[in-house]
């Protein structure tokens, strides 16, 4: 498939409000798998899963391996599902390796929702929710040409290719930076979602290019290494960094000045809406096969009246 097809996918998710039930047919149970575990935006879903879990009358058993890493990740859900419970809502790590662990569980008669992250054939799952994430790639560019009108060197710090999300950001980005002649795109460099190797990324490019202006980093913790590595570098009056992601950390790092943009995404509502999808799937009633979430940019500007942060707890 190229790009025409992907496009016309996005244009046929669903962005506005879905048919929800209100009540589920019986106390079913559900199991949520993170694409991994303490990440404030996975915990923020569960958040809404949880809080809708309670209004439906259904139970939430939530699991997340201890790295974004389908190794880790294949092992739980295959325990989850040997535990036969009524569906899943996974957030895949790779596009690629969950596949076939994922085709197994819709074959064993369990409903399976894809939350944030999808895979290369998601055609087994009852539904797919996530950001614009390209959309919010092409919005990050937008944020640092504000700051940089006459443009300069970009760079790219992303986790791991073969993971949607963050491939469709770096995607967003360079279609934008592509069509803007006053910048020299440098590429992207992965973290492997380690904020310690982020930084060093950073300042290994740094001495490479000391005049970069801008960066893009594609998630919370690409964002944090990222600011770590200017600040190491002294840069950072001369960097405007973009972060994916609206972490308690990403917000403190705008407002101290480190990170000049946040590309808020809403975790909570991807998970109540996809605990909405998996509830109809089960009690036969209308599902909306894929669902678009939007984002916000937050600044410096309307950070204080911002109620995009991401949580640390319930
Ligand atoms: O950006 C989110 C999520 O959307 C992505 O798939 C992985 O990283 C995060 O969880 C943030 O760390």
């Amino acid at each position: 498939a190229g790009s025409g097809s992907a496009a016309a996918a996005t244009a046929s998710a669903a962005t506005g409000s879905v048919a929800a039930p209100t009540k589920a047919g019986k106390d079913y149970n559900v199991a949520f798998i993170q694409g991994v575990a303490g990440d404030e935006f996975y915990i923020t879903m569960q958040c809404g899963i949880e809080a809708e879990a309670a209004k439906l009358g259904v139970t939430v058993n939530t699991q997340g391996g201890q790295k974004f890493d389908p190794t880790l990740q294949t092992p739980i859900l295959d325990s989850v599902v040997a535990s036969k419970p009524d569906a899943i809502l996974i957030a895949p790590t790779d596009v690629t390796a969950m596949q076939r662990p994922l085709e197994n569980a819709a074959a064993a008669g369990i409903k399976v929702v894809l939350v944030d992250t999808t895979t290369e054939d998601p055609s087994f799952a009852v539904s797919q929710v996530s950001s614009d994430n390209e959309g919010g790639g092409a919005a990050a560019f937008k944020a640092i040409k504000d700051k940089n009108p006459n443009g300069g060197k970009v760079l790219v710090i992303s986790t791991d290719p073969g993971i949607s999300t963050v491939d469709a950001r770096v995607k967003g980005f360079e279609d934008a930076v592509g069509k803007d002649s006053t910048f020299d795109y440098l590429g992207v460099q992965y973290s492997h979602n380690d904020p310690a190797t982020a930084a060093q990324l950073v300042t290994a490019a740094l001495q490479k290019d000391p005049d970069i202006v801008g960066i893009f980093a594609t998630n919370i913790f690409s964002a944090e290494g990222s600011s770590t590595g200017v600040k190491q570098a002294g840069k950072s009056d001369q960097m405007t960094i973009v972060g994916f992601d609206a972490g308690p950390n990403q917000v403190k790092a705008l407002k101290d000045g480190t990170v000049q943009a946040l590309v808020a995404q809403q975790p909570a509502t991807i998970g109540t809406d996809g605990l909405d999808q998996a509830i109809a799937s089960l009690d036969g009633g209308t599902i909306t096969p894929k669902i678009q979430t939007g984002f916000t940019i937050i600044t410096a500007d309307n950070v204080d009246s911002s109620d995009a942060v991401y949580k640390s707890s319930c």
